[in-house]
């Protein structure tokens, strides 16, 4: 079985509830790592007061006994601590009040699900959208995501992640190893690896909220240890980077998705694009660069697996954008809502999660099996494969 999650609940429900499925029993759960995922996901420059609310924790309500997985689903809980203001609002059970009262939407927010929703469901407030479409439901998919990422650890395969681009800043480029990165961005409050550039995202972002505006940027997730060879060329729906593709464009607010140097390759010769291939008695086959971010024929080639993502400007404004009350068909500018100005050092966290999240499903359809122990003999047994070639 392979692995999948669903996740359900609302932004000011009580809570977000994840279900993975397809875990190999015998997993040591680091209970401690998966909160420091939620953790750093809601810290960043330009998060607004929603995140002073929320401390985002983890309870597992299955699939875990004394701190190892059993191979059975896991069921996991992120409370909102926001519900306890919500509580009437959000009331499963009918409730009477005005619309006021019932905190109805009928003037949907430019950017936001709100109309399509309302439209496609017949949904009268827009509510039972928005509720639902809010980012908040990130916080279940991080959660999966460092479970997933406990399992790419045991196989030696790190994942890291950083901010390229906040508006009209840029990251200078860099050559770090993994292990610095990981280091240096997680003291950045954009996630960034130098303090130069963090100042001057920090002024920047300052002025965006200023203005009533906000910002969105463009974000980097890097996996270094992936063995050659997850993913496959021989059918569409098995190509590992089309499936990473497909997942980082379901983050919220994400518009853009590129494998190494990604829209660069349309701009350059075949030349400067493809990765020449050399032979080491250690390493075994390898490339002499890596533009091609990791992938060849939608399988893994060994080198690091290279993921940029680009998320737009949160569309909730303090500066008004024009729109349509659903209920007289008037124009009007929609009223200040608390938001976040920027949160695209959250956005790094959550496409590092999510990225992991597809190399550990690939990881486990290659060397599948019920039990780390049958997957670590797989795997084992896959590198002395590749290693006799
Ligand atoms: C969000 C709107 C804000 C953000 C929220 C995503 O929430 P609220 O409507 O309660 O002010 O804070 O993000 C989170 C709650 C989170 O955990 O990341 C939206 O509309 O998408």
């Amino acid at each position: 079985m392979s692995l999948r999650y669903l996740t359900a609940g609302e932004t000011h429900g009580p809570q977000l509830t994840a279900i993975i499925e397809g875990m190999p029993s015998n997993m040591a759960v680091d209970f401690e790592q998966l909160n420091f995922q939620l953790h750093r996901r809601q810290k960043g420059y330009g998060r607004g007061r929603r995140m002073q609310i929320e401390q985002d924790t983890a309870t597992i309500a299955g699939g875990v006994r004394h701190g190892r997985t059993t191979g059975a689903p896991i069921a996991l809980i992120v409370e909102n601590n926001d519900w306890k203001h919500w509580m009437k609002i959000m009331n499963v059970e009918p409730i009477e009040g005005t619309d006021e009262e019932k905190r109805r939407v009928h003037r949907p927010r430019p950017g936001h699900a709100d109309l399509n929703g309302g439209l496609k469901y017949e949904l009268k407030d827009l509510r039972n959208v928005l509720e639902r479409s809010s980012a908040r439901e990130t916080a279940a998919r991080v959660a999966c995501g460092a479970l997933a990422r406990q399992l790419l650890a045991a196989f030696g395969i790190k994942v890291a992640g950083q901010v390229i681009r906040i508006g009209e800043i840029e990251a200078p480029a860099h050559n770090l190893p993994i292990d610095e990165l990981i280091e240096r961005t997680e003291q950045s409050s954009v996630r960034v690896v130098d303090k130069e550039t963090e100042q001057k995202m920090e002024a920047y972002i300052d002025q965006i909220k200023e203005d009533g505006d906000s910002i969105g940027g463009i974000v980097e997730c890097m996996i270094e240890g992936a063995p050659i060879g997850l993913g496959s060329h021989v059918q569409y729906d098995r190509k590992l980077d089309g499936r990473i593709a497909q997942a980082v464009m379901s983050i919220n607010a994400f518009k853009g998705v590129e494998i190494g140097i990604g829209f660069e390759a349309g701009r350059l010769r075949g030349s400067q694009v493809h990765d020449e291939i050399e032979y080491d008695e250690s390493r075994g086959f390898t490339r002499a660069t890596n533009r091609l971010g990791g992938f060849e024929g939608g399988m893994t080639n060994g080198m690091p697996i290279v993921v940029r993502g680009v998320m737009k400007p949160i569309p909730t404004l303090y500066k008004p954008l024009r729109s349509v009350d659903i209920d007289t068909k008037e124009a009007f500018t929609a009223q200040v809502e608390r938001s976040d100005a920027c949160a695209v050092p959250a956005a790094s966290v959550v496409l590092e999660n999510v990225v992991a999240w597809e190399v550990a499903k690939a990881f486990l359809e290659k060397f599948g099996g019920d039990s780390m122990e049958e997957i670590r003999a797989n795997y084992e047994n896959y590198l002395a494969q590749l290693a006799r070639y």
